[in-house]
């Protein structure tokens, strides 16, 4: 099974690359795969960056994993050990094998895999097999004894290498690096360059490392600058050129190639002659570059490197390369570190901005006069807020004598929700559901029907079809209903008295967010954002009582339950409740309470037909001037008006509400009072008797009424 990488082993898998390509140049392989043990399991790496996870009793690596053996295969097709089952999904022919332990302090940390010793390729072009010798397998030993150190230190991040290594290896360098720390990478370079010198008998040698944001090469180890630092741009001089080419130079003299910089021999006094230089890359990144320069014969003489001397030197540079990308990939790890403390310790101060603020910068605060004014407010004792009787233009129209009838209304939504215990029952401060509904009330408008009184009507309508309809405990749970009091409340927020429609039809804003956004629901999308902005205030937070689940619970309905109020939406709703009823209800299904959910708060929407005649008559006035101010809108626009927004149309009110109840209450309120929601029935009836009333209307028309009258229209606030 092949796993994703995780941050942790990331380091693990960049070095292990850098292993299997160097393991690979060192033995002139065309593949190479690296097995970490890990207890009873090996993760084996393959070039294509794929891990695989088996048991340590599998395949030819498994058996060096557990024996230490190194076993060498020269026709794997021969060799019962070899499993050609990859062979046969890849369509890859494995021929020789030469598998080794990765050892550290005697223990095996690794298998090095090595398939395929590549064909010499003769000048002529003729290719001629070989199999893996006993060069390749100490040139490995060799290689993997740092291999060994570099993969433990980078599994346990290890601080010191303390224990001397031995190593039989061929090349001493190997002693040295194994006492080095790991981390040391200018140590590590500058045994490996000494190490080069030595054995090429080169006069000087040197590194160069890549700084990538100046485009400069620089030299901390070269010998021979007394500790001075060399710093010169990249492609300049034969460094820089191989810098910048990754290729390899071998120069027999210097002088005769333009490329040269003769500067430096200038700056330290010095004659350059024969030089070697290789490029330090890993996946195709030049890191540094290494250099040796002047070739020492016995005599003393400065001859040129040959090519052996070439494929030497690559060796070292290898080396050097996986030190350096080591080095790289600590110091990623150290500043990501330092960056995360740093974060963390302005977090503490304050100085970032968090979700935990204590307040939002969008919402101004609900001071206290609001407040006071509130509770200074007494509603007349006549009146029974939780009766489907109830008539909220008693208060509006100051029938009772109520003087700021929009603080009348907060009174009357703040009485009806405390008396149902679930603010006090769902930690939710008296304070906090005060400033919840003062910051509802000011984002409604002035509008003649969807301004704060309609929210607080269809607030007031779902408390009588909660408690009246007795479903709370077989239909739904009490947060679903406390949630849908709240969420009636916000329902409409900053609604402009114009339709989705208007928003689309004339370019607003709105519609332009809405048509780019690909949710026609212009509006409810609206009010839901303006419902999150009041609630991500922890000050107007009826949530913030709740345990985190609850909480995203609430959200989830509230949302759910304010986009289902787009009337577009409608039959697809119905459809649904319907199709509900009829496979059962059950009050455990989440589903199921929610679709009941949305159907209660599409209901009090459109429940101004299910009041008493005179209510419901005053209510479908408020609709018609909203309807008709739209229409002038239109008009003045220049886009099209529906007849039922067209004052101009000399619409009947009665055929109006007939019309809207054939069509849409009538069959709507049927269909809601089955199954879960039967306990509803009084809504239905009411719907067909005020059809009845308004049919009555039309049929025997009362005398013209004396003028002044006439209810005066709502205006909002
Ligand atoms: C009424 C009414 O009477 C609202 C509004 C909405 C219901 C819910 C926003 C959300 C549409 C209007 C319903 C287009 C679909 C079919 C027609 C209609 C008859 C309409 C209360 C509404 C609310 O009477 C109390 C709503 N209608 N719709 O999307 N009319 C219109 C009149 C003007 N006069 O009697
Ligand atoms: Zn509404």
């Amino acid at each position: 099974m092949a796993t994703r990488l995780s941050r942790d082993n990331l380091e693990e898998q960049s070095l292990v690359q850098s292993i299997m390509n160097t393991a690979k140049a060192l033995t002139e392989s065309d593949r190479c795969s690296i097995f970490v043990v890990k207890g009873d399991l090996l993760h084996a790496y393959f070039e294509d960056g794929a891990v695989v996870t088996m048991s340590i009793d599998s395949g030819i690596a498994g058996h060096v994993a557990k024996t230490g053996e190194t076993v060498n295969i020269v026709d794997a097709y021969q060799d019962p050990r070899f499993n050609s089952s990859v062979d046969k999904a890849t369509g890859y022919r494995t021929n020789t094998i030469l598998c080794m332990p990765v050892l550290y302090e005697g223990t095996i940390v690794a298998v090095a895999q090595l398939i395929n010793k590549l064909d010499r390729v003769n000048k002529d072009g003729t290719r001629i097999r070989r199999v893996f010798n006993k060069r390749d397998e100490e040139l490995f030993v060799t290689f993997s004894t740092f291999t060994g150190v570099s993969l433990r230190n980078c599994r346990i991040n290890v601080n010191l290498m303390k224990e001397k290594k031995k190593s039989e290896a061929i090349l001493d360098v190997v002693t040295l690096l194994s006492n080095t720390d790991i981390r040391d990478v200018n140590k590590i370079c500058q045994h490996v360059m000494l190490g080069a010198k030595k054995l090429l008998s080169a006069d000087r040698s040197s590194l160069f490392l890549v700084d990538k944001e100046r485009n400069e090469l620089y030299s901390t180890v070269a010998d021979s600058t007394g500790g001075q630092v060399i710093r010169f741009a990249s492609g300049k001089g034969i460094a820089g050129v191989v810098a910048s080419t990754g290729i390899g130079e071998n120069i027999k003299d210097a002088y005769q190639d333009e490329r040269f910089n003769r500067d430096i021999d200038k700056q330290f006094g010095y004659r350059t002659q024969s030089v070697l230089c290789e490029p330090i890359a890993l996946s195709g990144d030049v890191l540094a570059v290494a250099q040796l320069v002047n070739k020492m014969n016995d005599k003393g003489q400065v001859v040129p490197f040959t090519v052996d001397d070439q494929e030497s030197f690559r060796t070292f540079a290898l080396f050097a390369g996986i030190s350096i990308s080591n080095s790289h990939l600590l110091d990623f790890a150290i500043r990501a570190g330092k960056e995360a403390m740093e974060l963390t310790a302005m977090r503490e101060r304050g100085a970032l901005m968090t979700r935990r603020d204590s307040t939002s910068p969008k919402l101004l605060a609900i001071t206290d006069k609001e407040r006071q004014s509130i509770a200074a407010t007494k509603l007349p004792d006549n009146i029974d807020l939780t009766s489907k009787e109830f008539n909220l233009w008693d208060l509006r129209e100051g029938k009772h004598k109520v003087e700021v009838p929009l603080d009348a209304s907060v009174k009357a939504v703040m009485q009806l929700l405390l008396g149902t215990g679930f603010p006090q029952k769902f930690g939710c401060t008296e304070q906090i559901l005060l400033n919840f509904v003062l910051q509802c009330r000011r984002k409604y408008r002035s509008v003649p029907y969807h301004n704060f009184y309609h929210v607080t009507d269809v607030c007031q309508t779902l408390y009588t079809f909660l408690f009246e309809g007795k479903l709370i405990g077989p239909v739904l749970t009490e947060l679903d209903a406390f949630v849908l009091l709240l969420t009636a409340l916000v329902h409409d927020l900053d609604h402009m008295g114009v339709n989705n429609s208007f928003h689309l039809k004339t370019d607003s804003p709105l519609g332009i967010l809405s048509s780019a956004s690909g949710n026609n629901s212009v509006l409810e999308v609206h009010h839901c954002n303006l419902a999150i902005e009041i609630l991500t205030d922890h000050e107007s937070n009826v949530f913030v009582g709740l345990n985190e689940q609850d909480r995203t619970y609430c959200y989830r309905c509230l949302i759910d339950c304010v986009l289902a109020t787009d009337m577009a939406r409608h039959g697809e709703l119905v459809n649904n409740f319907v199709a509900m009823t009829k496979e059962g209800y059950n009050v455990e299904d989440e589903a199921k309470r929610r679709l009941v959910m949305m159907m209660i708060l599409k209901a009090g929407d459109i429940s101004n037909v299910t009041k008493p005649f005179e209510v419901s008559r005053l209510w479908a006035m408020a609709v018609t001037e909203e309807f008709y101010k739209q229409g002038d809108m239109e008009k003045e626009r220049g886009v099209a008006v529906l007849p039922m927004f067209d004052r101009a149309a000399n619409n009947e009110l009665a055929k109006g509400q007939i019309g809207f109840i054939n069509f849409v209450a009538g069959p709507f309120f049927d269909k809601l009072c089955t199954g879960p929601l039967e306990t509803l029935k009084w809504t239905a009836d009411t719907v067909s008797s005020n059809k009845a009333l308004w049919q009555g209307l039309l049929d025997n028309p009362p005398a013209p009424q004396p003028a002044g009258t006439a209810v005066k229209q709502g205006d909002g606030k």
